[in-house]
């Protein structure tokens, strides 16, 4: 007799990554008895490559975490106070659908949905929740808390979120990793720019952080934040000085030459220099090798345009392809966004035909803190009076927390969180339903990094009682009497719709993922989906808009070096082993990160009388945040870096680097500018030890 009988296993379910990450990666994740024991990266994907980053390699590890929310619960204890009983769904439902019913019936818009990309899911993320929001009349929610700025300057200068294919970065000859740490954020991107270093590649690290990837880059310009469009400039200058312009390809496939050439003579780079805190000699070297290199391609991302003139920045940067004709190669050109090459189906997803005549006001969720604190008034419209959140945790990532955290403090406001975890917003719930994790639902993808659609097939039966969004939205429109057949269809079908025949779906469920055909050189013959169809440097649409239609440096909100009080500069981009606030709570990761901290410059230290691992108080008019000093030359004299989104309520007094960013927004895309926020910094070693233990 055997005394070890191997367990039945089966292939392993193909997935997709959900999280907020431009790699969506392709998973296989294997079972056994019910059990999901490992998730892997497919192998057979070839922008998977077989790997994935330490976050999701760990997903077992989130979706059996013992604090997963696993029944419905309602609040027992004050606002915020994070007490909850369990009720079963029906109570729970059957109150929800009753509180709102009862504010629709004076104003629909009272109420507001708040979600962002917890899930890139197009079905848990933008299907059945936006259809009950739609039939409801509930007010619209502008989801530009991450990249809308960007978004529009790109489309407002090639036409729309495309650019070059990914893979072709293998074999560019210079690569400006731009506003991005692509080893912590875009990972499988990077694998493509070692491999172009391997081949003999000069990377070139833009970024007034010293991140890991300009650790590895050969060069590394660590410009001021929201300086990049005078960076930009001074590099036209210099492609206009040293005539290296493609005049063929500016003269047919361009629009505003004229224009954009007078402003750039406007930048040479001993302005620029000075703006951006950088070497002339730095901004010369660095023209002459992207006007004398053929195959040269920028990886823009979204990390230089969460200041005041990122929507303008984008704009300066996307012209350089078209002014040295990059866009003739494959391997030369821009990839800031390639979420324009997915043909989704938004409407027959959202179907906003069921706001009939409606026209609801929009709320910008980057302004969530001053908006739940608006009374009723002209202008704005209703007090809102409900809010429905899921796929985002708004009290640790919207801005100015403290604002964020007054508003949903609000005894009278209703608020519904539909989670995998108790989350600092969880905490402001008057109900939590639990959500099932990409293990437990069907969904489908675009990817904001690759050019291929994934479909996510359930690998577990849902923990506990937990309901997908999908679900829990057709749960609720049922509960509201809405009878409409679109909230009957069922998840694989509202697969099936994303695409429509656009994709072919029956690749999809063979193996998993099928490529959407996007062009792999777009515009080495012109064709920008522009009005003009030309890339326009000058944009009539900006300039009917009263902006000016030509890019500009728009100096920052809170610029560094403008204010005496608050003399450092602080960016707060992404920690490697968290996703936004996701993973924060899982203890390997957690671990890997260690603890929440504000990176300085030595000098900066030393000014302060801070030595490294010391308690430091970061403050400025709107909160003041406790955390441990990093002191290291990853940041630039001047510039402060707290780097990730921190849980709140892990913090050492219970806030995060959040306490201290603004509600200003952005020259275009109405987003919000974390990245521009001028702070002070001071040794807090005194503070009560409660704090510090
Ligand atoms: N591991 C991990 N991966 C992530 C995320 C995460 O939190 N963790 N977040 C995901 C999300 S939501 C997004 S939107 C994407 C992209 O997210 P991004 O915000 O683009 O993130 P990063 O790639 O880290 O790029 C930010 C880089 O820009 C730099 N930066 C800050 N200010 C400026 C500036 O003014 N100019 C320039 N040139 N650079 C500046 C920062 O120092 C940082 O190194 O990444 C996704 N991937
Ligand atoms: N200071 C500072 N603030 C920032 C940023 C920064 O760089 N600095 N980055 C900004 C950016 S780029 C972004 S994109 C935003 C991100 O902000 P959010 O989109 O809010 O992202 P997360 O913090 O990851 O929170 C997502 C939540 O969704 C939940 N979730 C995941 N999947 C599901 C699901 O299927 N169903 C339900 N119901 N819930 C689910 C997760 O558990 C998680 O708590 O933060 C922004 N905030
Ligand atoms: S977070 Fe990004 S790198 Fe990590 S598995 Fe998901 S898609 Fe891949
Ligand atoms: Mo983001």
């Amino acid at each position: 007799m055997p005394t070890h009988i191997p367990l039945a296993t089966t292939a392993p379910v193909r997935g997709a990554c959900p999280h907020d990450c431009p790699d969506t990666c392709a998973l296989l994740t294997t079972v056994e008895d019910g059990v999901a024991v490992r998730v892997q990266g497919n192998p057979a994907h070839a922008q998977t490559d077989g790997v994935l980053c330490a976050k999701v390699a760990r997903y077992p590890e989130r979706t059996y975490h013992p604090q997963r929310i696993l029944t419905p619960l309602k609040r027992s204890g004050p606002k915020g106070s994070g007490q909850f009983i369990p009720v079963g769904w029906d109570e729970a439902l059957a109150d929800i659908a009753a509180r709102l019913g009862q504010i629709a019936t004076r104003n629909p818009q009272a109420i507001v949905p708040y979600s962002y990309a917890g899930t890139m899911g197009l079905v848990q993320g933008e299907s059945m929740d936006r259809r009950f929001f739609h039939r409801l009349g509930a007010s619209l929610l502008e989801r530009t808390i991450c990249a809308s700025a960007g978004g529009e300057g790109l489309a407002r200068t090639l036409g729309a979120k495309v650019g070059m294919r990914v893979e072709f970065f293998a074999e560019s000859q210079l690569i400006l990793i731009w506003g991005s740490n692509s080893i912590t954020s875009n990972l499988h991107f990077w694998r493509h720019a070692q491999e172009a270093k391997r081949r003999g590649a000069r990377l070139v690290c833009i970024d007034p952080r010293k991140s890991e990837t300009a650790d590895k880059c050969h060069e590394h310009i660590a410009l001021l934040p929201g300086t990049d469009a005078a960076l930009a400039l001074a590099l036209v200058h210099e492609l206009i000085t040293h005539d290296w312009l493609d005049h063929d390809y500016i003269a047919r496939h361009t629009l505003g030459w004229e224009g954009l050439r007078a402003r750039a003579l406007e930048w040479p780079p001993e302005r620029a220099a000075a703006v951006c805190g950088v070497p002339v000699a730095q901004i010369r070297q660095l023209a002459r090798d992207y006007g004398t290199t053929q195959k040269a391609a920028i990886r823009l991302n979204y990390g230089m345009q969460r200041v005041r003139g990122g929507g303008n920045a984008t704009r300066a940067i996307a012209c350089l392809p078209a002014l040295t004709g990059a866009w003739r190669q494959r391997a030369g050109g821009l990839l800031m966004s390639s979420s324009g090459h997915f043909a989704v189906q938004r409407a027959a997803l959202q179907r906003p035909d069921l706001l009939a005549e409606r026209r609801p006001r929009s709320i910008n969720m980057s302004t969530i803190g001053d908006d739940l604190l608006r009374p009723t008034s002209p202008g704005f419209g209703p007090q809102i009076e409900a809010l429905v959140v899921y796929n985002s945790n708004p009290v640790a990532v919207a801005p100015e927390s403290g604002k964020v955290v007054q508003g949903f403090a609000r005894e009278d406001l209703f608020t519904v969180v539909l989670e995998h975890f108790q989350t600092d917003t969880a905490d402001y719930a008057d109900y939590i339903l639990p959500a099932t994790t990409q293990l437990e639902h069907w969904d489908i993808h675009l990817s904001y990094g690759h050019t291929d659609v994934l479909l996510n097939r359930p690998a577990i039966a849902p923990q506990g009682q937990a309901r997908s969004n999908t679900q829990i939205f057709r749960d609720l429109a049922a509960h509201m009497g809405f009878t409409e057949p679109c909230f009957a269809e069922d998840d694989e079908q509202l697969c099936r719709q994303a695409y429509g025949t656009q994709v072919d779906f029956a690749q999809l469920l063979a193996q998993g993922f099928a490529p959407t055909g996007a062009p792999e050189a777009p515009f080495a013959d012109g064709g920008f989906p522009t009005p003009s169809g030309r890339c326009e440097f000058f944009s009539q649409a900006l300039a009917d808009q009263g902006h000016d239609g030509l890019p500009d440096h728009l100096p920052n909100h809170e610029a560094a070096g403008t204010s005496k009080r608050y003399p450092l500069a602080m960016i707060s981009p992404p920690a490697r082993n968290f996703l936004n606030s996701t993973f924060v709570n899982v203890a390997s990761l957690q671990r890997l990160e260690g603890r929440p901290l504000l990176e300085l410059h030595p000098d900066d230290a030393a000014a302060r009388g801070i030595a490294d691992g010391a308690v430091v108080r970061v403050f400025n008019d709107r909160g003041s945040y406790l955390c441990h000093a990093a002191v290291n030359a990853r940041a630039r004299p001047g510039v402060v870096v707290g780097l990730g989104v921190w849980w709140r309520k892990l913090g050492l007094n219970g806030t995060n680097v959040n306490e201290l960013t603004s509600q200003a927004l952005t020259d275009l895309g109405a987003a919000p500018t974390f990245y521009d926020c001028l702070v002070q910094v001071e040794n807090a070693s005194n503070a009560p030890q409660s704090l510090l233990d």
